[in-house]
């Protein structure tokens, strides 16, 4: 193979990688839902995360402080975020419809058990 056909083939996985627009795809059954995430003191931006029953969700998220961390026991979802900004990522099949809470799963100073979100899982509109 030459230089320009690897090229080519890096082209191809890095398009498979970019995140898909999740409008875009309304009509399909399972859609992946990649959702960026900032945990900070004391807060989760976006608090509140709306998908629809069925979604693969994927979490991608960062701290932009301290320690934090992300639990949504209705899913079993429990990770850590830790200081320094390195992303962390967890996905799992919105199954259940919905409005569950997200809570920071790492003591993270005064505000900690007001460090909250919620996932909202809708049935898809027909
Ligand atoms: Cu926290």
């Amino acid at each position: 193979m030459g230089k320009d056909a690897c090229r080519v083939v890096a082209c191809v996985l890095l398009a498979g990688l970019l995140p898909s627009d999740g409008d875009a795809f309304a009509a399909q059954t399972k859609e992946t839902r990649r959702i960026e995430v900032t945990a900070s003191r004391y807060k989760f931006d976006p608090a509140r995360i709306e998908v629809s029953r069925g979604d693969v969700v994927e979490l991608v998220m960062r701290s932009a402080d301290t320690d934090h961390g992300i639990a949504i026991k209705a899913y079993a979802v429990k990770v850590a975020i830790p200081k320094g900004g390195e992303t962390v990522g967890v996905s799992f099949v919105a199954s259940r419809p919905g409005t569950f809470p997200i809570e920071c799963s790492e003591y993270c100073g005064s505000g900690h058990k007001r460090m909250r979100g919620e996932l909202v899982v809708t049935e898809k509109a027909q």
